[in-house]
């Protein structure tokens, strides 16, 4: 077992894996973010933030704050999460639902390290990542309070994965919209350090909420594949979807046939 997963998981990841990752992936589509609680070893946590407290002078260098890509990263814990067979593996499971299957050259650790000025500019800057799915791996969170606490918001999956250029203009459009911003339901969450977070990240919009600039955030996020990378290597892709809730499924067949 690697040394990452905390103790409490491995029973279920020898007995019931497939269990685990029907779990994720209806909280997924049910809610727009699964969650594992306590899933890092608290050991290897302690060296999550050992090297983030290494790499935020690396991140800051440049007086301006650059997020940590690729290379950045390698040879550090993130590393070793991001590219161990087990989350490539277990991202492939959840995205079967969906015909999507991602390589290791598809995958992208990210960490953001949020502290003083040069950290708000990633602060209210609503997106959808290009990913089909995005695990956020939390390792310095500010103490929960009513603001200045860098929750995350999220939109839950407000589209479905597509490679058309002109819808993911149209929803790009739409999303920047505050009114429809305000209308359609999102969630704001506190990450916890520890937990592993899931969600898909092409589909939902999402980012981070108001932090204070004395307040430290770091978090890992680890990017699999997307519809326009599949499209780039000429991969056109018909997104099956075993994983829509009933209720749709059902809607569209009692739709009048004409
Ligand atoms: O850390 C967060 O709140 C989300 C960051 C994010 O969505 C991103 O970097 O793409
Ligand atoms: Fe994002």
């Amino acid at each position: 077992m690697q040394r990452f997963i905390n103790d409490c998981y491995h029973e279920e990841i020898r007995n019931d894996y497939a269990g685990l990752v029907r779990r994720i992936r209806t909280q997924i589509d049910e809610t727009g973010l699964a969650v594992l609680d306590d899933f890092i070893h608290p050991d290897f946590l302690a060296t999550l933030r050992a090297a983030v407290d290494q790499l935020t002078p690396v991140s800051y260098a440049s007086g301006k704050r650059k997020p940590l890509v690729g290379t950045d990263l390698k040879d550090t814990p993130f590393y070793e999460v991001t590219f161990s067979d087990f989350v490539i593996q277990l991202a492939n499971d959840i995205l079967d639902a969906f015909n999507i299957h991602v390589e290791a050259a598809d995958i992208h650790p990210v960490l953001g390290i949020l502290v003083g000025e040069q950290g708000q500019d990633a602060v209210k800057g609503w997106h959808f990542d290009a990913t089909y799915l995005t695990m956020a791996m939390p390792i310095v969170m500010p103490p929960p309070s009513s603001g200045g606490d860098g929750k995350f918001r999220i939109w839950p999956n407000v589209r479905p994965f597509s490679q058309s250029g002109w819808k993911n203009r149209l929803y790009w459009n739409l999303a920047k919209i505050a009114l429809l911003r305000r209308i359609v339901k999102s969630r704001a969450i506190n990450f916890v350090p520890g937990n592993l977070y899931f969600f898909y990240g092409f589909r939902s919009y999402h980012g981070t909420e108001e932090l204070d600039t004395n307040q430290v955030r770091a978090n890992c996020l680890m990017n699999f594949g997307g519809p326009f990378f599949d499209l780039q290597k000429g991969n056109v892709v018909r997104y099956t979807s075993k994983a829509t809730p009933a209720k749709f499924s059902r809607a569209a067949s009692t739709q009048p046939q004409s």
